[in-house]
């Protein structure tokens, strides 16, 4: 009797590809989805998580209703608006008593993938007058915050995988995670078809990752450095390329002002140096230099692999340099890559932004002095703004998107400092362990119960591209779009909200849809337009060039090798590596099926429903232990308890765990949380205080009297 199942067009919103969906809806719930075989981009591609987006949005823990924890730490639902004027209430009592900066907002990945929600929550963040802002960015990628700070950019544009002879991926596995590093959408988009496609035209790979990844399965030349080593091979690299001259010379006249000081700081990084240090013969290196910089056009990008390890900064500043060295950016009359299609133009021009360090300006922490970058202070100290006594204080704090409880460092710290808090919301259409910590968890809709558009993707396009989707789902009825929250608590709290350019009028309830347009008013396609195109719109070539520089703007230089990062440089190569008890090197990776802890729920989705510990099978051995048995993993933080997997692909003396997995519900078994083995104490980087998570020193033992016979 039920209503007979009918497709609809829409894409996907877990990660940011935004693949291309056909949805089966029946009875109000998705029956099935598919690849959507006419979508421009994804072209019928979708991946497991994707494929069971019913389970996300229809599955027993899915939170039909917000909730509230009463003083006997029972959850028991609420209305929206009772929640909201709650949670005003007391926003502005913590704001009377100990000023704004008392009330901090975290900002999750989950956040990013609804255009609107970024909007609104910083929009009634501004208007609290706080400057405790935090996101994920500073727990994972922020090393290219501070490389643009210190080494400024070229505002031409860089050079694209489409047409680009050769690639190189340093610490990324788009294969898996359909990351590539700096919103080069062709690299992940689809990416195993693309790769391939891109090798059979004759594009040059290659991957440096300790683990022989799916993509490094791909690559022409594939360099495994000992974790953590990365800033010693491309300093080596640049050796190379300098010593050989093998750089593009007009390209560095014209926008590099140290040239010298770069080649003077790697001029001991000699090849033998790269050898002992990361493990790699020389001649690997100097083919993959060789192959890198005559390979013509295309880039040298990264991701966590790199931006988490112990020289993160360092590291992201040589691969930086070896992209300026090799001049693989747009030219003044080139096309420029544009690819803003619902969001404003912004003329590309050969000319650089100098290096600015407005880090050393930002509001200062009492933490450690540290200051925020981009407007954010780093997520690695925000347990401490919570924990450590002083006037400002963290007291409230408000989760979008985001699973802090799961995702910072140091899990004990963290969870203590949640704990701790006066107030707590998180906005999660689940019970994540920080919803579960919450004094208010907001229930939102989900992806398919909301409209939506990929104003806020368009840089991962590989092309100029748009997509708009309305709702396809009707949401449960006490739901609240993520947005409409933000505002609501705005009004709640007397704030004015300005979106899109102008105050809106908080006596006026918008739709999606009208804010939605309202964000593309400077776009060059016109909102019915958009909607017009189910599939998508490709939008062609916008035909603008890189323009010359500004007048004003021909002095500035791009900073290579300033004091601080040859400090950096003198001391990665001087470090230590062997450090007692903890013989093998934790690295981080992740895994298909599983966007963070999003997915990690799902049943029979992740395989074996856990996070085991993942060594080469010769060092299982070695250590006697077996395949699937019990083991602890210990670092100089903490501890965890989990199983073995054999994985011939790990590095010897590596052991990779993926991330955001475990509860804190005892009961429950969803694999264990690596978080509690990263330290937020030593090895933390200067300027963005990143924590190492990546190459971290543990050891793995078996556990006594569980291990079945092993020799
Ligand atoms: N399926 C899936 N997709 C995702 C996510 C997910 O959880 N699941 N998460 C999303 C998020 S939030 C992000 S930030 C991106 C991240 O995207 P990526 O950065 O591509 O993440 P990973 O796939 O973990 O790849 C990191 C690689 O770094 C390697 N590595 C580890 N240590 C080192 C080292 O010291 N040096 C070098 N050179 N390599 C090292 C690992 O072996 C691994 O292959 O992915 C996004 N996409
Ligand atoms: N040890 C270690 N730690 C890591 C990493 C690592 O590699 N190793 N990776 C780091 C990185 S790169 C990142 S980005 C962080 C991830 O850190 P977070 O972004 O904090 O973690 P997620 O699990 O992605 O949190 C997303 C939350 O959003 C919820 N959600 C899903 N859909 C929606 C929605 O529509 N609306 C709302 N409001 N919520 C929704 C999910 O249920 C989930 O609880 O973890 C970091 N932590
Ligand atoms: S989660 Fe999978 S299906 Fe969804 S956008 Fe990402 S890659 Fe595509
Ligand atoms: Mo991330």
């Amino acid at each position: 009797m039920g209503a007979p199942a009918r497709r609809h067009i829409s894409y996907c919103r877990l990660c940011a590809s935004s693949c291309g969906v056909l949805l089966d809806v029946e009875d109000g719930r998705i029956t099935r989805v598919l690849g959507d075989a006419r979508h421009p981009i994804s072209r019928g591609y979708t991946c497991a998580k994707g494929r069971r987006a019913g389970a996300l949005t229809h599955g027993a823990d899915r939170l039909t209703t917000s909730v509230r924890r009463a003083e006997d730490g029972a959850p028991t639902p609420v209305t929206v608006p009772a929640a909201v004027a709650d949670i005003a209430r007391r926003l502005r009592a913590t704001v009377e008593e100990h000023g704004p900066d008392a009330v901090a907002l975290f900002m999750g990945t989950q956040q990013n993938f609804a255009a609107l929600t970024p909007m609104l929550a910083r929009a009634w963040f501004r208007g609290t007058g706080s400057h405790k802002l935090f996101s994920t960015m500073t727990i994972d990628q922020s090393a290219k915050w501070v490389v643009a700070e210190r080494m400024g950019t070229y505002l031409g544009g860089r050079q694209r995988f489409e047409d680009a002879g050769v690639w190189l991926l340093a610490g990324t596995n788009p294969m898996v995670s359909g990351n590539g590093g700096d919103g080069d959408g062709a690299v992940v988009h689809n990416p195993s078809v693309t790769l391939r496609a891109a090798r059979a035209r004759g594009l040059r790979l290659i991957v440096v990752d300790p683990r022989r990844t799916e993509t490094a399965a791909l690559a022409d030349l594939h360099l495994a450095p000992r974790p953590g080593t990365d800033a010693v091979l491309f300093a080596g690299l640049l050796h190379v390329i300098l010593t050989e001259h093998r750089y593009d010379a007009d390209f560095c006249v014209r926008h590099v002002v140290d040239l010298p000081a770069l080649a003077d700081a790697v001029a001991e990084v000699n090849l033998a140096v790269v050898q002992h240090m990361c493990g790699i013969d020389a001649d690997r290196v100097r083919r993959a230099a060789r192959l890198f910089a005559d390979g013509g056009r295309g880039m040298a990008t990264t991701g966590t692999g790199l931006c988490m390890g112990p020289h993160s900064n360092l590291a992201e500043h040589l691969v930086a340099a070896l992209n300026v060295v090799c001049g693989r950016y747009l030219r003044e009359g080139e096309p420029a890559d544009d690819r803003a299609v619902l969001t404003r133009h912004i003329p590309a021009r050969a000319e650089v932004s100098p290096p600015a360090r407005a880090y050393e300006r930002g509001f200062r922490s009492r933490i450690g002095g540290v200051r925020a970058i981009r407007g954010e202070l780093p997520s690695g100290i925000l347990a401490d703004e919570i924990l450590e006594p002083g006037p400002d204080r963290i007291r409230a704090l408000i989760v979008s998107g985001g699973n802090p409880a799961a995702a910072l460092p140091d899990r004990g710290k963290t969870l203590r400092a949640l704990r701790s808090l006066d107030l707590l919301v998180c906005v999660d259409p689940r019970l994540s362990d920080t919803a579960r910590l919450a004094h208010y968890v907001i229930a939102p809709t989900t992806m398919y119960e909301r409209a939506d558009h990929t104003a806020i993707m368009e840089p991962f396009f590989p092309h100029p591209f748009a997509q708009f989707t309305s709702a396809v789902l009707e949401p449960p009825p006490d739901v609240v779009d993520d947005w409409r929250f933000f505002l609501d608590l705005s009004a709640a709290s007397g704030q004015p909200v300005k979106f899109a350019g102008r105050v809106l009028d908080p006596a006026a309830e918008p739709t999606s849809e009208q804010l939605l347009a309202m964000m593309t008013e400077r776009g060059r396609l016109r909102f019915a337009d958009l909607a017009a195109a189910p599939h998508g719109h490709l939008a062609g070539h916008s035909g603008s060039v890189v323009g010359p520089p500004d007048p004003a703007a021909a002095g500035n230089r791009l900073e290579l090798m300033p004091d601080d990062v040859r400090a950096e440089l003198r001391a990665a190569l001087t470090e230590t590596i062997v450090i007692a008890g903890f013989p093998l090197r934790l690295t981080v990776r992740r895994i298909r099926e599983a966007v963070n802890s999003t997915g990690t729920r799902v049943p029979g989705l992740v395989p074996g429903g856990t996070n085991p510990a993942a060594l080469h099978p010769e060092d299982l051995t070695a250590l006697g232990i077996t395949d699937g048995a019990p083991v602890t993993v210990r670092s100089a933080t903490g501890k965890v308890r989990t199983i073995v997997r054999a994985d011939a692909t790990v590095a010897r003396g590596t052991v990779t765990m993926t991330h955001c997995f475990g509860s804190i519900d005892p009961r429950e078994e969803f694999g264990v949380n690596v978080n509690a083995l990263i330290g937020t104490g030593t090895g933390v980087q200067a300027i963005n205080a990143m924590p190492t998570m990546t190459a971290v020193p543990v050891a793995v033992e078996p556990v006594p009297g569980e291990q079945r016979a092993a020799r």
